[in-house]
């Protein structure tokens, strides 16, 4: 055992039975909260739970079927709200939306408790109430960035809210700061490494110790690279906005994956295929449960990340269990520096665009640390008899078109029809350049 850092030494390192205890208590009302929606008292009903009674032990949640994302969105905006608006203290939503989008509701002791669980993440990584804090995550609806913000405030951490990108700017703000810990993706926090020594500033005037990097997935290796060019100690960090955001799994000083804070989320890995629920060291789906959420309690969610549980024990003292860092995903969402992008989003936008043939690929590659999304899209061979400038003209109207519906600005390329591969099984929309390292 080390002599680890604490927030909250007696829940991080309750005794097992004890963190079942509040699982079980916090269950059931999680489960009065979810009965005064309409979305859960139609589903649970249907299973015969009709009170937070006829949950008995931790083995029954068993008895609740999933929720999924597709819940979510066809739920949009009240059905899964359990207080009135006049409750609910801030609205944050999911970065990726395919259409109606994926939003989260927080009551003020919601926010709390959200709070706590950063402040608890932040404390286990070692950092304290004397670090300078840059939290270049992207502030609004993402919760990346208020939730951290929040959390490093509880701390008392000296907080700058430079939020993401600009990073000239960022540079410059860890040098006049003598910022030590930055909060940021690993994808920009490699991008802002290749850039340092340009405007004069090297990693000899900065004062940085540590970055907590999530929001998207990243090797081992890719951690690895991060601590030694930059010579920081790197903490992984989970999370996902329909769980709240950052803040449900965290590394801690021993930086051997991330413990899933048990008082706060119940967590579970299933076959993604049956629905089983899988043992400890099993690699399945992520299934999460909050606890601590009365304005939107979300049960059994399927968070089609890849993962597996370790059993109880870590050189730290808490008994929270851990999960290893994601694997892979279920689905084909593609996160490009750290936005979710869901291919049906693109083909959904281009394929209403007329001069727009039938066929298009996606292209995801690195270029440096960043990712960087190609469109390649074929179009109707007349067009390239006209002007440029009219072609020109198209290409722009089509990273516009994109740009509105997922975020992030894509590279377009035309393509005269019969230039893209096609195939004879499924289409191959997707190609995913990036090195898996
Ligand atoms: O990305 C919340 C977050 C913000 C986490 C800042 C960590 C730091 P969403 O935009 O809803 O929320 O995206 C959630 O991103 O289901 C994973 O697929 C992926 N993801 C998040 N953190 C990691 C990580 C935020 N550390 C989705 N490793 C999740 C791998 C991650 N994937």
């Amino acid at each position: 055992m080390i002599d680890a850092p604490f927030w909250n030494k007696e829940i991080e390192t309750a005794e097992r039975s004890r963190i079942e205890q509040i699982q079980l208590q916090r269950l059931k009302q999680t489960l009065a909260w979810a009965l005064k929606t309409p979305f859960y008292q139609k589903k649970l009903t249907q299973v015969g739970i009709h009170s937070p009674e006829d949950i008995r032990s931790l083995q029954d949640l068993q008895r609740v079927p999933y929720t999924t994302k597709d819940d979510l969105r066809l739920s949009f905006p009240k059905g899964l709200m359990a207080v009135e608006m006049r409750e609910v203290l801030r609205i944050h939503s999911s970065s990726g939306t395919t259409g109606i989008p994926t939003v989260i509701y927080f009551a003020r002791d919601d926010v709390e408790n959200w709070t706590d669980l950063l402040a608890r993440s932040i404390v286990g990584t070692g950092a304290t109430d004397s670090d300078v804090f840059q939290n270049m995550m992207t502030y609004g609806m993402f919760t990346g960035g208020l939730g951290l913000h929040y959390g490093a405030e509880r701390v008392g951490m000296t907080v700058i809210p430079i939020g993401g990108g600009n990073t000239k700017r960022q540079i410059q703000t860890m040098k006049d700061f003598q910022t030590t810990v930055v909060h940021v993706t690993p994808s920009y926090l490699l991008h802002i490494h290749s850039k340092l020594g340009e405007d004069g500033i090297d990693r000899k005037d900065l004062a940085l110790r540590k970055a907590f990097v999530g929001a998207e997935p990243h090797s081992e290796n890719t951690r690895r690279k991060l601590e030694e060019l930059l010579q920081i100690d790197a903490y992984n960090s989970y999370g996902l906005s329909e769980l709240n955001g950052p803040g449900v799994a965290f590394e801690c000083v021993c930086k051997k994956d991330m413990h899933v804070w048990e008082d706060a989320y119940i967590a579970e890995v299933i076959n993604p295929d049956t629905g089983e629920v899988l043992k400890e060291g099993e690699t399945g789906e992520l299934v999460l449960t909050n606890l601590v959420r009365r304005a939107m309690p979300i049960l059994r969610y399927r968070t089609r990340d890849l993962t597996f549980l370790y059993p109880q024990g870590c050189d730290c003292g808490r008994t929270h269990r851990r999960i290893s860092r994601i694997l892979g995903r279920t689905d084909d969402m593609l996160i490009i520096n750290g936005v979710n992008v869901f291919p049906s989003q693109i083909e959904e936008r281009i394929m209403k665009i007329p001069e727009v043939a039938t066929n298009y690929q996606i292209h995801v590659d690195k270029k440096g640390s960043l990712d960087r999304l190609t469109v390649k899209v074929e179009i109707y061979p007349k067009l390239f008899l006209g002007e440029v400038a009219k072609l020109e003209a198209l290409r722009h109207k089509i990273v516009e078109e994109l740009r509105a519906s997922i975020v992030i600005s894509p590279l377009v390329e035309l393509h005269e029809p019969g230039a893209l591969p096609v195939s004879e099984g499924k289409a191959k929309r997707v190609v995913d350049d990036r090195p898996k390292d």
